[in-house]
């Protein structure tokens, strides 16, 4: 028999785990809360962790996650953050409950109203510093104290008064709901994300419908490629944000200062009323392997940048400029490239989608993505050169981009010849051919191209993908298929391979197939 102090001993762990227990549990409702009444928004709790975990982490782990998961490893990061926020929320519940006992002990209420009160208002005052949004510091704290009132000791009900001192019957019913509430939560806050859905004047919008139509009627009949247009939601998507900004069009503004003659500011009804023109253009992310696809082309509605410019009359010494944004990221390149740009606030049609920077992004012609600005706030002409995001973190993605075949489509057809295809790009030089090896690159042969856009429909030109396909009788066994572009200029794409850090993967895809 273990004597008095030894079970008093024993029963204070008990108590202080189950009270860490139930700490746990209010982080996770805590977050579940604020998921469900700010869905993905910059108003989650989780968001600014978030943003933290995207800038604190090192170059070299980003460009491995990068390299290696595609993109930012963005699935891997939410997790992170997720669990921090957790953590986080757990911490001030543990500390409350145990450092508010006192205090909830002078108040002039219950034990069981007490106590929940002072977790929920620590919880509430946390949420409120890291979002400064009052519905999602309520949505936080609310379920947590909710929580802690059901954990704790009941009116009457006779367990000593250590912290929260539920049984484990308790415990394991608790955690079942926090796990209900948690699924719950998950399903109203995704609904309740917006899209920030806007139409477009619905001359703009014929344009682009007809631009779309247009591409439909030039594809290739190639079963498995996907079409000359990307649709909005399967256009990828690379940004440092695992919750992007939400703007309004409405209080959407673009400023352009640093070293011009006179500073000017924008509003979105001004941007609209320009020059508005409708075209084709192809994106392309500097961090992709080679044969990923990150790739796309999309009809965009968009004003020309240089007249924007021009406006401010830039100078500066190194004729550069610095390109911001609302989610804090930022780019850096020269005022001629930008002033080849576009200001695009249509996409496929639409207003802009959230996802690729809503109201308002930059489009610049034959460069990689990263300099294609979402969410755009300011344009600051520079003294002197500074470096952008990626730079900082050792990338060289501002330049033009690469000459790339894609090999995304293997068919085999039912008379025992086999098709293979994909699509071409090669920026604002065009794609003139694609040619195709099936013996590992001795011999290469033309492939069919669809039809390249008229460049009056394309912004920048000849920035625009085509696709390509070639069918033949391969022998018995393995052949190497290879292919490779000629861009505009005559050049051919170049067969040195190298990984998208820091300039762009480079090489010739290759595949074996069999038969
Ligand atoms: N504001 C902002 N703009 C951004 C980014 C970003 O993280 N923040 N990422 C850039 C990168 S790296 C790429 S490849 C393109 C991708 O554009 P998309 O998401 O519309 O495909 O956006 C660019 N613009
Ligand atoms: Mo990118």
């Amino acid at each position: 028999m273990p004597s008095s102090s030894l079970r008093t001993v024993i029963a204070r762990v008990r108590w202080a785990g189950s009270r860490a227990i139930v700490a746990l549990l209010a982080g996770v409702v805590a977050v579940a809360g604020s998921f469900a009444v700010s869905g993905r928004t910059p108003s989650f709790v989780v968001a600014p962790v978030d943003a933290f975990v995207v800038t604190t982490t090192p170059a070299i782990v980003l460009t491995v996650a990068i390299e290696q998961l595609g993109r930012l490893g963005e699935t891997l990061a939410s997790l992170v953050a997720v669990a921090l926020t957790i953590g986080l929320f757990a911490v001030v519940a543990q500390v409350t409950l145990v450092g508010g006992k006192t205090l909830s002990s002078r108040l002039p209420v219950p034990a069981w109203v007490g106590q929940p009160a002072v977790v929920g208002a620590a919880m509430a005052l946390l949420a409120w510093l890291l979002v400064g949004n009052i519905t999602s510091a309520v949505g936080t704290a609310l379920p947590a104290a909710v929580l802690v009132a059901l954990a704790g000791r009941r009116p009457g009900e006779s367990v000593p008064a250590v912290g929260v001192d539920a049984s484990r019957r308790r415990l394991l019913a608790l955690t079942g709901g926090v796990f209900g509430f948690g699924i719950v939560s998950y399903a109203i806050g995704s609904r309740r994300s917006p899209g920030l859905e806007r139409e477009l004047e619905t001359d703009l919008e014929a344009d682009a419908t007809a631009l779309s139509q247009q591409a439909a009627d030039m594809e290739l009949a190639v079963d498995g490629i996907p079409g000359l247009v990307s649709e909005s939601s399967a256009f990828f998507t690379v940004d440092i944000n695992n919750i992007d900004p939400v703007v309004d069009a409405d209080d959407w503004t673009l400023t352009v200062t640093g070293e011009v003659d006179t500073d000017y500011t924008l509003t979105y009804d001004d941007l609209v009323t320009g020059d508005v023109q409708t075209g084709y253009n192809t994106l392309r992310c500097v961090g992709e392997q080679l044969n990923a696809d990150l790739l796309d082309n999309a009809v965009w509605t968009a004003v020309p940048v240089a007249p924007l410019l021009e406006r401010a009359g830039p100078g500066g010494g190194c004729e550069c400029v610095r390109v911001q944004a609302a989610d804090g990221y930022y780019q850096q390149f020269p005022l001629a490239v930008m002033e080849r740009g576009y200001l695009a606030f249509g996409m496929n049609g639409t207003a802009l989608p959230r996802a690729h920077g809503h109201p308002v992004r930059l489009l610049i012609p034959g460069h990689w993505g990263e300099i294609n600005v979402k969410w755009v706030t300011e344009f600051e002409v520079l003294e002197e050169e500074v470096d952008g995001y990626w730079e900082e973190r050792g990338w060289h993605g501002t330049g033009p981009v690469n000459t790339i075949a894609k090999l995304w489509t293997t068919n085999e057809l039912d008379d025992g010849r086999v098709q293979v295809g994909g699509h071409a790009y090669a920026g604002t030089r065009g794609i003139e051919t694609v040619e195709v090896s099936t013996d590992g690159g001795d011999s290469w042969t033309t492939a069919e191209l669809s039809e390249a856009f008229d460049p009056v429909d394309v912004l920048g030109d000849r920035d625009a993908w085509r696709q390509w396909q070639y069918t033949w009788e391969p022998p018995a066994g393995d052949s190497e298929v290879v292919v490779r572009a000629i861009d505009g200029n005559g050049d051919i794409q170049p067969a040195d391979e190298s990984s998208p850090f820091p300039s762009g993967s480079s090489g010739w895809v290759r595949e074996t197939v069999s038969v």
